[in-house]
């Protein structure tokens, strides 16, 4: 039970189980992890397909053919697919007042020679999704950075890479990963709803969408299911980053299922369509960090757990949707109203403003939602 299957589209970047516990206060406690070893590590465990960026496999030029040989015997071997590519543009210090939005424009330049490079590679490596997380793009002061002029080149930025995806015949999406602050003071595109909005602005705006991350939106302190679910109203959920926060604090990248469990099953459910025929149905994207306590043991048994989770919180959210007593819940809470126009075809807005209102009637009305919300948490707790 509760074993992942290909069909589960399980899919891990190698950044995550790669990750060896540098943090603001200490060095590494694990060791270099070889990432085509990751990779078969990962097969055996059940995943799909795997992600990352160009610096996470390949960090040298010297290096780069030798391993790309290596890692693609591995994915051969494995059956595993490269689903999603992105591009370090945070970590070099070339990169420390940003990369696509920097003040300095050699550096800007740098980086959008580095993003073309890796789409090639992604395009090489079959992957369909190209993710863009901004880390560095922002600010620690307020006159330091011209904002509109950032997004111009943001907007720029795109537009370049989406025409270059075309002009090459790629069949490439690009993603956009919102995250409010860290590393940089404040991050711009800090949401999911600032990202949405920046692509309506774009030439080609049906190739991005978007990467959410779970904690990235529960940093700024928002209900995640309810960005996914908003998201995929725009058709803009092309990807997604699972993992667990505990509420807003520092980037917690915990195991998915850790931290916030309640938003965990809620965001299961908005994959799932919400009882909507709406569903999320890309891959099923982790990126967390195993604890740095852990020892590669612990490494391992967070990754599984990561696929694990996932599938227990779906059991519990089909349950949970398919009980006749929340399909009741439901209809008491006046769920399935809110589906009806609030003006309906045909009708003038002079039966709105002269219609009847018992206001008290209303005022007083049930919602039912307590009861809805208590048969979710004994879906949650095991004892439905
Ligand atoms: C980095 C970040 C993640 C992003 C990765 C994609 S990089 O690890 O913390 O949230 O998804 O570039
Ligand atoms: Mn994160
Ligand atoms: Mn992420
Ligand atoms: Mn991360």
């Amino acid at each position: 039970r509760f074993a992942p299957r290909p069909e589960d589209k399980f899919s891990f970047g190698l950044w995550t189980v790669g990750w060896q516990g540098t943090d603001v206060f200490g060095p590494a406690s694990r060791d270099l992890l070889d990432p085509v070893e990751a990779t078969y590590k990962l097969a055996e465990l059940g995943a799909a397909a795997v992600t990352f960026h160009d610096d996470d496999l390949l960090p040298d030029d010297a290096t780069r053919d030798a391993t790309l040989d290596r890692f693609k015997k591995a994915l051969a071997d494995t059956g595993l697919a490269v689903e999603m590519v992105t591009t370090n543009t945070f970590s070099d210090p070339v990169f420390k007042e940003g990369a696509i939005t920097a003040n300095n424009r050699e550096v800007r330049r740098y980086a959008l020679a580095k993003v073309l490079r890796n789409i090639d590679l992604a395009a090489e490596l079959g992957a369909k999704t190209f993710v863009m997380w901004g880390g560095r793009e922002g600010a620690e002061h307020g006159a330091s950075k011209n904002v509109p002029a950032a997004m111009d080149r943001f907007r720029d930025a795109l537009n370049i890479a989406c025409g270059y995806v075309k002009e090459r015949g790629y069949d490439m999406r690009f993603a956009l990963e919102p995250k409010p602050n860290e590393p940089r003071g404040d991050i711009l595109l800090p949401t999911i709803g600032h990202a949405i909005a920046l692509i309506s602005e774009l030439e080609h705006p049906e190739m991005v969408g978007l990467n959410p991350e779970v904690g990235h939106e529960e940093m700024a302190g928002l209900n995640f299911a309810h960005g996914i679910s908003q998201a995929l109203w725009h058709d803009k959920l092309f990807h997604i980053d699972l993992n667990g926060q505990h509420g807003p604090r520092f980037d917690q990248d915990l195991r998915f299922g850790a931290g916030n469990l309640r938003g965990a099953f809620w965001t299961v459910d908005a994959m799932l369509g919400a009882g909507t025929s709406k569903r999320y149905d890309g891959y099923v994207h982790f990126d967390y960090k195993p604890p740095r306590a852990e020892a590669m043991d612990g490494v391992w048994e967070s990754a599984r757990a990561c696929m694990r989770n996932y599938l227990i919180l779906r059991e519990k959210v089909q349950a949970f949707r398919a009980d006749p007593e929340v399909q009741s819940a439901l209809e008491a809470a006046g769920v399935p109203e809110l589906e009806q126009p609030t003006v309906a075809p045909g009708e003038s807005l002079d039966d709105v403003r002269n219609a009847t209102y018992d206001l008290d009637a209303l005022r007083a009305r049930s919602v039912a939602m307590e009861a809805l919300d208590q048969l979710a948490m004994e879906h949650l707790l095991g004892v439905r």
